[in-house]
């Protein structure tokens, strides 16, 4: 497992705390913190540490001139195509070995832990691969639309982009996020309990118009078929009634081309529908009247259920969140004022409510959910918090729009049992030490 990066605010992971500590830097880089909450409220008062004010007036980094102040910067065209700063290196992608058999079926997991709103940077959007990705020239792609269609159809790129387009933001979320959890806390920090899970503003021409356009059989019609042009063989059934509310076949990713680890040039966008859906790559559309049963819909993607059966063609991601800051692997610095924040989303609409609790589940207060709020997305929410430096069991709770609460561990595995591996939207533990260490705990 890689190293953790450093925390956003307040918090440090456990190596730069060593580094903190060894340095000698560790009252003044307290008293910076610190006093950076002041400007936040007197609210916030109550919670700040005596040692708030004490660091100041005499510190160089403020009083003495620095290098950056003293020379001339660089040229614009320096870096044609922008990265981020090289102080921010640990915020990466990451893999867990053993997770799969060979490296070419591969997942990389979102640093959540270091993202902040609801929108994810391309270059550190999760990959799930099913056979490596690959990377296609946009002239050589082909899309077609056949089976029950008055009007077969073979697309460029150039014959879509023409097309009308929408730009919508929504999550993606791979149904065997945080399938590791079932039964015990297996893994250490939320990137890799729940970095299968990414957030974006899509753009492309909706799958509704494309079926218009080749005069789709509506009345015998009843289901798609997505086909990608990657080695995998990848093909997902999707009912017509989403085919025709909010699909979309895509281009664009954040205002630019996806990339190609995304699917570049063309990718189906199924809101609230887990990843594997998200056919990368796409080539094909088919029109028609059942379901196809393919083998990532018969042998994978299947939820063992208690009493032996299957449960298949479970395509919604249920409502979820949890806290990414702070999340397991992260250190407290100091007990104080801490701001609370985290992700929650549904698959099935809007998020009405997030509540927090920092006893374990038995008290829980409501959490000021940032705006935007929008349907099938990423919602950012945040609570205040004064930690009194006792062991605490942090928790966070969402209720969709649809009334629907997010389940605690214990609940969901009453309906599901223990064996499944997908859809686990259970709410998720992190215990806070008295040393400020964040852990991953299970709690029924
Ligand atoms: N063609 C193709 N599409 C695919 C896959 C794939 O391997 N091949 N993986 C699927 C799975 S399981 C998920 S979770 C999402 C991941 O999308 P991402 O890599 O853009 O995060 O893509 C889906 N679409
Ligand atoms: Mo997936």
């Amino acid at each position: 497992m890689g190293r953790l990066r450093k925390a956003p605010e307040n918090f440090v992971s456990a190596d730069l705390a060593q580094d903190i500590g060894k340095n000698g830097l560790n009252d003044a880089r307290r008293g910076f913190l610190l006093r950076s909450f002041q400007t936040a409220g007197a609210a916030l008062a109550t919670g700040l540490a005596g040692n708030a004010l004490a660091a100041g007036s005499g510190d160089e980094m403020i009083l003495t001139p620095r290098p950056w102040s003293l020379s001339l910067g660089q040229p614009v065209a320096a870096r044609p195509y922008g990265v981020p700063s090289r102080y921010e290196a640990n915020l990466q992608r990451r893999e867990s070995p053993g997770l799969t058999r060979v490296p070419a079926a591969s997942v990389a997991f979102a640093p959540l832990q270091g993202l902040f709103g609801i929108i994810t940077p391309n270059g550190l959007h999760f990959e799930r691969h099913h056979q490596g990705w690959v990377d296609i020239d946009p002239s050589q792609h082909r899309f077609m639309i056949n089976g029950l269609v008055a009007q077969p159809k073979v697309y460029t790129m150039d014959d879509l982009m023409r097309l009308p387009s929408v730009s919508r933001i929504h999550f993606i979320e791979c149904g065997a996020n945080t399938g590791p959890e079932w039964g015990n806390a297996a893994v250490p920090t939320v990137q890799y309990t729940h970095g299968m899970l990414s957030c974006c503003e899509f753009t492309g021409v909706p799958l509704s118009v494309l079926l218009d356009d080749c005069g789709a059989d509506l009345k015998r019609g009843k289901y798609v078929l997505a086909e990608g042009a990657d080695g995998s063989s990848m093909t997902r059934t999707i009912s017509m009634e989403a085919a025709l509310d909010d699909v979309i076949v895509a281009w664009g990713m954040n205002g630019e081309m996806l990339r190609p680890e995304n699917g570049y040039p063309l990718r189906l966008v199924v809101p609230g529908v887990q990843g594997v859906s998200w056919v990368k790559w796409l080539r094909r559309i088919e029109v028609g009247d059942q379901p196809w049963n393919a083998k990532d819909e018969t042998i994978h993607y299947v939820d063992l259920m208690p009493g032996g059966l299957h449960r298949q063609y479970t395509s919604i991601q249920e409502c979820k969140s949890v806290i990414t800051t702070p999340s397991g692997g992260q250190v407290l610095l100091d007990k104080g004022f801490c701001n609370i924040s985290g992700l929650a989303w549904s698959g099935r609409g809007k998020v009405k409510q997030v509540d927090v609790s920092t006893d374990g589940g038995r008290n829980w207060r409501t959490a000021r959910l940032e705006t935007p709020v929008l349907t099938k997305s990423l919602t950012r929410f945040n609570i205040d918090w004064v930690w009194d430096g006792s062991p605490v069991i942090l928790q966070s709770r969402a209720q969709d729009e649809t009334g629907y609460v997010q389940p605690r561990a214990g609940q969901l595995r009453d309906v599901r049992g223990t064996r499944s591996i997908y859809h686990n939207n259970g709410i998720q533990s992190w215990r806070v030490a008295e040393s400020g260490e964040v852990s991953n705990v299970h709690v029924e």
